[in-house]
């Protein structure tokens, strides 16, 4: 039996029903002041399948001209994102081992149709600091592999509640998302997942 790669652990059901209702209720007054936003590919302009919004002193975004980028404002209102909610900062705490708060959630909404394509997350300047993701509503499949495009990978079926913590030898995999399992959950009503990803972005050293 195989484990996961290293570097990468899974809290199964970290968030309880309970808990995952109102970090959903804390993401939907977010989105509401911060509005999901279609991302496009650096320099073709085509659409991602995600919509996106951001949380905290910096958020990523990408357009056609600009490329991918941390910026502090939203790219469509021109505002300051909102800060990111307790509840992120106190899981933080918990399980990313660093001392460092997160500078930067970036939320991303699928459709059942969405996937995300494999990918790095290389805009960030601090590499020691672990990603970590929450998934909320229904299950998707995720999949990781090394840091290097090409090589083997491997698949985790993600729930609602989940988080995955991506640091050390992880923290530079390539990963996607290859699918979303329409009505798994009853989480979100009109179905689909959200995905929360926590990242320091500057350097502390
Ligand atoms: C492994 N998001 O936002 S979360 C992303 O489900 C992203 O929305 C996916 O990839 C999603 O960049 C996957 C899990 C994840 C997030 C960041 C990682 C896995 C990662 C960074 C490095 C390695
Ligand atoms: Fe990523």
């Amino acid at each position: 039996m195989k484990g996961l790669p290293d570097g990468t652990v899974h809290l199964p059901d970290y968030f309880d029903r309970q808990a995952q209702e109102a970090l959903l209720e804390t993401m939907r007054q977010v989105i509401r002041q911060a509005p999901l936003f279609v991302p496009e590919m650096p320099r073709t302009g085509k659409p991602m399948h995600v919509r996106m919004s951001n949380c905290g002193p910096l958020g990523w975004v990408t357009d056609k001209h600009k490329g991918y980028r941390y910026q502090a404002t939203h790219p469509e209102t021109g505002d300051t994102w909102p800060a990111i909610p307790s509840q992120l900062l106190a899981l933080w705490r918990d399980v990313a081992g660093f001392e460092a708060p997160p500078e930067a959630c970036l939320i991303n909404y699928y459709d059942e149709s969405a996937k995300m394509g494999l990918h790095q997350d290389r805009d960030e300047k601090e590499f020691n600091a672990p990603v970590v993701s929450v998934s909320l509503g229904d299950d998707c499949l995720f999949r990781i592999g090394g840091t290097k495009r090409g090589g083997p990978t491997q698949s985790i079926r993600l729930a609602s509640g989940d988080v995955l913590v991506l640091g050390g030898a992880s923290r530079l995999r390539y990963h996607g998302v290859d699918r979303i399992y329409p009505a798994t959950s009853t989480l979100l009503k009109d179905g689909g997942r959200v995905n929360l990803t926590l990242r320091r972005v500057t350097s502390v050293g």
